[in-house]
């Protein structure tokens, strides 16, 4: 059956808009604390590429932050960076290799591209001294944080992921081929996205992109990660917004299966950035998750 042009129209208008990084920061109360709120930013030299970061706040509990598909620290987390206690927590949020601040490398997507991002994120924090961390993952990075989680449990102390899928089905793949024009890119969403990149390393990253999450559609059941879930250990909270139309709601609830132990939260208002436009209400939960 067909749609009528107007309904699909507006239909890849809604997806659009779900890309959009832009965070309503007015809702978020401020800090009146008297400690360091400084948001320093970084480069170290990690398994042959020069990874950028951001880190704040001065707490024991240390948090790294892993954002979504052609995302980086900047674009993906500002109200985190900003509003997350500092006296409570080490706020570190990086740009994966070809991403944000970390280029050079030109991003590329071979099969194994998220297990290459989990070992660039654990070598990180290596590198930068941490002994054990909790992982924060939004989209493309919950799934690298569900991985780097599996791969090392003894790592990791707790985990939140939002917006990640395990597996790639038919579903999934009529909406990443929606996505892959970026000309068709809502305004908002696609701003950022130039500021940061530029027009052509956007537009082709972006459709590199669909190229390679579509690598695991020729795997069975298009397993991205799936294997992996039972190898997690650490407490796992799953937030899924009601109205994330990017995330089919079983992605979440097969997460919630296969991970042990793990909390499933919905949040009914919530689209597919539910931390930017909900920040108080994400980083509350996440906290209290978190303590
Ligand atoms: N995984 C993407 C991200 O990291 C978002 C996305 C999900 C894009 C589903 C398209 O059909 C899609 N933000």
């Amino acid at each position: 059956m067909t749609r009528p042009a107007g309904a699909a129209l507006r239909r890849l208008r809604h997806l659009f808009s779900q890309l959009s990084r832009s965070a309503q920061l007015a809702a978020v109360p401020r800090s009146t604390a008297s400690y360091s709120t400084a948001i320093t930013s970084a480069k170290v030299e990690v398994n042959g590429v020069h990874l950028h970061y951001q880190q704040t706040g001065n707490g024991n509990h240390v948090v790294l932050l892993f954002p979504g598909m052609l995302g980086s620290s900047q674009t993906d987390f500002e109200p985190q960076l900003k509003y997350m206690n500092k006296q409570i927590f080490t706020v570190v949020a990086w740009d994966p290799r070809g991403y944000g601040k970390s280029i050079p490398p030109v991003r590329d997507f071979p099969p194994d591209f998220f297990e290459r991002d989990a070992k660039d994120a654990i070598d990180l924090m290596q590198a930068l001294k941490f002994q054990k961390f909790s992982l924060l993952g939004w989209s493309d990075g919950g799934i690298t944080a569900l991985i780097a989680a599996a791969k090392h449990p003894d790592l990791i102390h707790k985990m939140v992921v939002w917006g990640a899928n395990a597996n790639v089905t038919e579903e999934d793949m009529k909406l990443y081929n929606a996505i892959r024009d970026v000309s068709k890119w809502s305004e908002k969403a696609r701003k950022p996205m130039e500021e940061m990149y530029g027009h052509e390393y956007f537009s082709k990253t972006c459709s590199a992109w669909v190229d390679g999450i579509s690598q695991f559609m020729h795997k069975s059941d298009g397993d991205i990660c799936q294997p992996l879930l039972p190898h997690i250990k650490c407490p796992t909270l799953i937030i899924h917004g009601e109205k994330d139309p990017l995330i089919p709601r079983f992605h979440p609830e097969y997460l919630h299966k296969h991970i042990k132990g793990s909390r499933l939260h919905f949040m009914p208002e919530g689209k597919h950035n539910l931390h930017l436009r909900f920040a108080g209400e994400f980083n509350k939960m996440v906290e209290d998750f978190l303590l």
